[in-house]
């Protein structure tokens, strides 16, 4: 892929550039999209069921059992090159903060050092009652078949039952994380929306921000987002093609 001359001068020029990703970006990882986690067994339940407070109340077995076989694919499964271009990146740039609505771990694993989770993480759950973390008895689980219900651990303090570390529908992000997300878009001078639908809210504030406060707003996606007429820039492909490419490019412009 070719990228403009003003583009790769505005990216080695940037004091503060914002990668935020969405589910795409672990797509090529063999990490089902949130819109595609629902396919299988789980197809016959609604995400915006299944991923909330409520949903959790009503079937914490099967819930969990989701998380689970969430979890193990993660585990079982490796960064790939989109991720691992947001990484390099960082060595090239001045200064790069990946803002994350993902719940998987693999920009840390591909090496990025300033990753914001808006939804928290597949690695942090605690309990429901007193909040403590919990520590997973078994760290790379076995992959459970999909649609298996599992009972969740109980608390090590108090015995109540454990939930998943993400925000759920209709649950408030994290305030810190919040926070430094909104205030790198406010600073940034290029933001990179990569692998993400841009329906969900408030995160999909983020890339709107960063228009609004005069980056350049490049969106990576192979197909059309919600936010096909607010970003300024569409690089049509997938990450771990796209994102390589550029790398390149960017290189090349600095030897
Ligand atoms: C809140 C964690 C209120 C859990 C997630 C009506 C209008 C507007 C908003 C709302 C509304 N009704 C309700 C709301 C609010 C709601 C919301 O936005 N709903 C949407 C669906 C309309 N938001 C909330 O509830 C948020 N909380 O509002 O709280 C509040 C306020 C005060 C006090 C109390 C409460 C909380 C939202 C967080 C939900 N949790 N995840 C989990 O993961 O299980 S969201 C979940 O979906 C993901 O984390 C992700 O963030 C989100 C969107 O998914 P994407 O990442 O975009 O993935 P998706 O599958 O959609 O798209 C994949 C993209 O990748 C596609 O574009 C595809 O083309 C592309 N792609 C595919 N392959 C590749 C690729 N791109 C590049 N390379 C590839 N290879
Ligand atoms: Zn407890």
């Amino acid at each position: 892929m070719d990228f403009s001359p003003d583009l790769i001068r505005l990216i080695l020029n940037a004091r503060h550039i914002v990668v935020f990703t969405g589910a795409g970006v672990s797509q090529e990882s063999g990490i089902p999209t949130f819109r595609d986690a629902m396919t299988g067994l789980w197809e016959t339940f609604d995400p915006g069921k299944l991923a909330t407070p409520e949903g959790f109340a009503a079937n914490p077995d099967l819930v969990w059992g989701w998380y689970e076989w969430r979890r193990s694919k993660v585990t079982h499964s490796l960064p790939n090159a989109g991720h691992r271009a947001i990484s390099e990146l960082a060595g090239l740039v001045k200064h790069l903060t990946v803002v994350t609505q993902n719940v998987d771990d693999l920009h840390e694993r591909a090496g990025s050092t300033e990753v914001i989770h808006l939804h928290g993480s597949l690695h942090q759950p605690r309990c429901t009652v007193c909040g403590a973390a919990h520590v997973f008895a078994n760290a790379a689980p076995v992959e459970p078949p999909e649609g298996r219900k599992i009972q969740p651990p109980a608390c090590h303090q108090c015995q109540g039952p454990v939930r998943p570390g993400v925000v759920w529908f209709g649950e408030e992000l994290p305030a810190e994380a919040w926070a430094k997300a909104h205030s790198a878009a406010q600073n940034c001078d290029v933001l990179f929306s990569v692998g993400t639908s841009s329906v969900v809210y408030p995160a999909a504030i983020i890339p709107l921000t960063a228009g609004q406060a005069g980056a350049r707003v490049v969106q990576v996606n192979p197909l059309p987002t919600a936010h096909d007429e607010a970003v300024h820039e569409k690089l049509i492909g997938k990450a771990g093609e796209v994102l390589p490419d550029l790398i390149t490019a960017l290189r090349s412009e600095l030897t």
